[in-house]
C-alpha cells in the first residue's frame, strides 16, 4: 500500500488496485480482475453466496469431504506425520473436517494457511486454535499466485496442500497450470495436493448458481464498483450496471459481467480517467472454469503429480482429487 498525495481522497490508495483498474478499464472489452471482489464487504457477500440454495459448490464439496476426510488424511500421510497447508486463509468448516480427521490420527497437527491478507490469517489462526485443540497454526503471508516456497519439513513428516473450493476455477487454464506447477516445485516427493474442482453440468444449474434469486451474487458483482468508488474516488453508479452470468460453452466457463444500461461517463479523478460507457457495454469481472471428468487429473499429471484418488458426489457435480509428488 502506498500513499498517493491526493487532496480529495482521505484514504490510502493501493497501487495494485489503481494499476489493475487502469489496465482493465482502458482495455476493449473492459474487464476487472476478480480479486477485486474481496474487500471486507465482498468477502461477507461471498460467505453468503456459499449458503445460497442455488450455489451447490460449497455444500457438495463439504459432503464429499465429510464422507472421505479420514481416507484422504490416511492416504496423504501413509506412515508419516502430516502437515496441512491451505492456499487461502481457511474456508472454515471444510478445513475443519480435514484438521479434525488429522488430529484424530496423530493428536497434533501443524496447519499452514497461505494468504495475502494478514488479518484473514490472524482470524483463521484464532478461530482454528480455539475450535480444534491439537492444531498449531503457522500462517504464511504471501500471494501464492506469484509462486512460493515452503520450509523443509522434518524427516517422517509429509505435507498435504489443500486447494479446495473450486478456487483454481477462477484462473485461466494456463495460469491454473502455472500455480499447480509452483505448488509441485515447492513440495517434496511423497507430499500431496488435494484439489477441489467444479465439474461441467447442465447449464441451468450453472447459471442459477451464479445468478441467484435473492440477488446476492448481483450485489457481490456490483460491490467491485462500490470498492473502486471508495478506494479510488470514482463516481460509478453501481445500480446502473446489471449483473450478468453467461455460460461460455466453448471455454467451459461461467463468465460474470456488469452490463451498463444507458450511455454514461464515469470519472476516476485519482487516476485522471474519464471513461465513456456505451449502452449495452459490459465489464467482464470473473471467469469460473468448470472441469470435465479427468481434466484436473490430467493437469496435475502434466505438472509432476501422480493422481492417487478422485471422489465425487452422487450427481457427479464436483470432484476432489488427491495427487502425490512422485
Ligand atoms: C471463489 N470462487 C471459487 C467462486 C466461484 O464460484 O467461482 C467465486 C464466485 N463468483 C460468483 N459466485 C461465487
Amino acid at each position: 500500500m502506498t500513499t498517493i498525495g491526493l487532496p480529495n481522497i482521505s484514504t490510502q490508495i493501493s497501487e495494485q488496485t489503481a494499476s489493475a483498474v487502469c489496465e482493465g478499464l482502458m482495455s476493449r472489452p473492459k474487464w476487472l480482475p476478480s480479486w477485486l471482489f474481496y474487500d471486507a464487504a465482498g468477502s461477507r457477500l461471498f460467505e453468503e453466496i456459499t449458503e445460497l440454495p442455488e450455489y451447490y459448490l460449497t455444500r457438495t464439496e463439504r459432503s464429499i469431504l465429510t464422507e472421505h476426510a479420514r481416507e484422504i488424511i490416511d492416504l496423504a500421510a501413509g506412515n508419516n506425520t502430516l502437515r496441512l497447508v491451505e492456499l487461502g486463509a481457511g474456508s472454515a468448516d471444510k478445513t475443519r473436517l480435514l484438521l479434525s480427521a488429522a488430529v484424530a490420527r496423530q493428536d497434533t497437527i501443524v496447519y499452514e494457511p497461505v494468504d495475502v491478507s494478514p488479518s484473514a490469517l490472524e482470524d483463521a489462526r484464532q478461530r482454528i486454535e480455539r475450535e480444534i485443540p491439537g492444531v498449531v497454526v503457522t500462517p504464511r503471508v504471501l500471494d501464492y499466485t506469484r509462486g512460493f516456497q515452503l520450509d523443509a519439513v522434518t524427516p517422517g513428516e509429509r505435507r498435504l496442500v489443500m486447494y479446495i473450493g473450486s478456487s483454481i476455477g477462477n484462473f485461466d487454464p494456463e495460469e491454473a497450470e502455472d500455480i499447480l506447477a509452483d505448488v509441485c516445485d515447492a513440495l517434496a516427493p511423497g507430499d500431496s495436493i488435494l484439489l477441489g474442482v467444479d465439474l461441467v453440468k447442465d447449464r441451468t444449474a450453472l447459471l442459477a448458481a451464479y445468478d441467484d434469486a435473492a440477488g446476492v451474487t448481483a450485489a457481490f458483482n456490483r460491490n467491485m464498483l462500490v470498492r473502486i468508488n471508495r478506494e479510488l474516488g470514482a463516481d460509478f453508479n453501481p445500480e446502473a450496471f446489471a449483473h450478468r452470468a453467461v455460460w461460455n460453452r466453448f471455454r467451459l466457463r461461467i463468465e460474470m459481467h456488469l452490463g451498463n444500461q444507458m450511455p454514461q461517463t464515469v470519472k476516476i479523478p485519482s487516476l485522471d480517467m474519464r471513461l465513456e460507457f456505451a449502452a449495452g457495454e459490459t465489464i467482464h469481472t470473473e471467469n469460473s472454469y468448470k472441469y470435465q471428468p479427468g481434466q484436473a487429473e490430467a493437469m496435475l499429471s502434466e505438472v509432476g503429480f501422480t493422481p492417487t484418488a478422485t471422489w465425487t458426489d452422487e450427481k457427479g457435480w464436483f470432484a476432489v482429487v488427491l495427487a502425490r509428488v512422485s
